[in-house]
């Protein structure tokens, strides 16, 4: 029996959307400011996942120009209407709420390309879309009540999507409010049309310890809606701060080819119930129905370790299998993990003939809500040693280069070297709040290529230059529960020239990526 190990998707895979065509299953996760935006990742048995491309791939489908970390894309949903894809997102500014907003792209291949980006008069976050029997198209969300009974209180919406018109039509309907008199941010809104009724699950508590999942249902996609008098119906806020797994909530269902049901959602792996640097991940939950309701999780209440998957292929182990873009070693220029900040990695960067990456410097800083010299990854282990060699020849005179591991432009930690008129120096730095502290600094003697490690065990982030610990960080001032925002850390080099004109570049002749399955977590004292 194949057993799908949670998380199903580890790292920074937020608001998982699911939905499946024929042996087919499809999911979406937030990118936030990083691009290319939205993975589409596929799977035949809801064990084994690949990324088979981004819904948010050209540059200039959407305009990222000055959006700070945490904004950019919350919370897609994924569905098909029998001939095409849809995908369904906000773009979220925080510093201007009259830019971004919801938008719809389709696509006939999932792996793209998808239509560019049509924007919906519709207020909120979080949107969703039912297809009716009768073809009709539903488009649903979350934003702050108009007249709130309490601090926080969010409602849902629904409104028809007009094919011809590819607009929203017709009258808007508040369907629901959350289910518990006083919770904030009713939200992750989903409805499904299933036997002959409409059930809406929607996310209640807000996205980190008090995260929670409701059901309700009515017999018109407009309401009214009755709640389950079991909500909310799923949570791991009652389990305390205990456990590993927190945070549980922002579910998707899911029907198996053989009539079984699954929920993806996301939690947070806090190994001391608090702090999880590797942020909100996919896990995966089964599900039964019983008297025309959902139970999450049947028997046992909580997000399983694993789940048995009877159809999965029993020829391909779990296990020991890995998709060609998540292979332990050496990250290539064409993986599909690399990402970067408001922009295309391919906008910022080139492949050279050896296959390697050639950044050019920029003169944003990473504490800049601009496009960076970075090019990087999710964390995805809690266990991984992360090396790059780098060939700094073509590093100008003040400028500087290096290993980030990134939360956001206000919090981050580097092992960089700079050029200096007394030579190279290697640096190791942590921002923290916006501060910048220097935790080690030496002038190396070494040639112009440069070894540079991040050995994360745990919470412990030990920045390495030349085989040498320079200093550690504590991932716990790393982690969103610390930093505010939604985002776990990536991991992945920058290159700058703090303000000046840039005239570099920096070739990235390798960037490792070693899970260390063996290694024992040692938490900063
Ligand atoms: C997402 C929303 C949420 O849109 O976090 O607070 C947002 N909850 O559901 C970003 O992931």
């Amino acid at each position: 029996m194949i057993r799908a190990s949670n998380p199903i998707l580890p790292g920074c895979h937020p608001d998982p959307s699911i939905c499946r065509v024929g042996d087919d299953y499809f999911l979406v996760t937030s990118t936030f400011e990083y691009l290319p935006g939205l993975p589409v990742m596929r799977s035949r048995d809801l064990v084994r996942w690949e990324t088979i491309g981004h819904a948010i791939d050209r540059s200039g489908m959407l305009d990222y120009r000055g959006i700070p970390s945490s904004g950019g894309l919350y919370a897609p949903t994924i569905r098909h209407d029998g001939e095409r894809f849809w995908i369904v997102c906000t773009l979220v500014d925080p510093t201007d709420a009259t830019r971004g907003g919801n938008f719809v792209i389709t696509a006939v291949d999932p792996a793209g390309p998808w239509s560019d980006p049509i924007r919906m008069d519709a207020d909120g976050i979080d949107p969703s879309l039912a297809f009716d029997e009768d073809g009709r198209v539903w488009m649903h969300g979350t934003r702050l009540a108009g007249d709130p009974q309490w601090h926080d209180q969010t409602e849902v919406w629904v409104r028809e999507y007009s094919r011809d018109e590819h607009a929203l039509v017709g009258d808007e309907h508040v369907i629901w409010r959350g289910a518990v008199h006083g919770a904030v941010w009713a939200e992750g809104p989903h409805l499904y049309r299933i036997d002959g009724r409409w059930y809406l699950i929607a996310a209640e508590g807000g996205t980190e310890f008090h995260h929670a999942v409701s059901v309700a249902r009515a017999d018109s996609v407009t309401g009214p809606y009755e709640g389950t008098r079991s909500n909310p119906v799923f949570t791991h806020r009652h389990l305390g701060r205990g456990v590993d797994v927190i945070g549980a909530g922002h579910a998707d269902l899911v029907e198996a080819p053989d009539g079984s049901w699954h929920a993806v959602m996301l939690a947070m792996r806090a190994a001391d119930g608090h702090h999880y640097p590797l942020g909100r991940e996919t896990f995966l939950c089964p599900i039964a129905w019983e008297d025309g309701w959902p139970v999450f999780a049947p028997g046992l209440g909580r997000l399983p370790d694993s789940i048995e998957i009877p159809w999965a292929d029993a020829a391909a182990p779990a296990g020991s299998w890995q998709p060609d873009d998540r292979r332990p070693g050496v990250v290539e220029p064409g993986d599909a993990r690399w990402t970067s900040l408001r922009a295309l990695p391919n906008d910022i960067a080139t492949a050279d003939a050896h296959g390697s990456w050639v950044l050019p410097v920029r003169g944003e800083t990473p504490a800049d809500a601009g496009t960076v010299a970075f090019l990087g990854i999710r964390q995805q282990h809690a266990q991984v040693d992360v090396t790059g060699i780098l060939d700094l020849a073509a590093l100008a005179d003040g400028e500087r280069a290096g290993l980030i591991v990134r939360q956001s432009e206000q919090d981050h930690a580097t092992v960089h070297v700079a050029r200096t008129a007394e030579g190279l120096v290697v640096r190791a730095m942590h921002r923290r709040g916006g501060v910048d502290t220097v935790l080690a600094e030496q002038v190396d003697d070494a040639t112009d290529s440069v070894h540079l490690g991040v050995r994360v065990r745990g919470y412990s982030y030990e920045l390495v230059a030349g085989g040498e610990v320079l200093a550690a960080v504590d991932g716990r001032e790393l982690d969103a529960s610390s930093t505010g925002g939604f985002l776990g850390v990536w991991l992945g080099v920058f290159a700058t020239s703090d303000g000046l004109p840039p005239s570099g570049t920096v070739r990235i002749d390798e960037f490792r990526y070693e899970p260390r399955r063996d290694a024992t977590a040692v938490p900063i004292a």
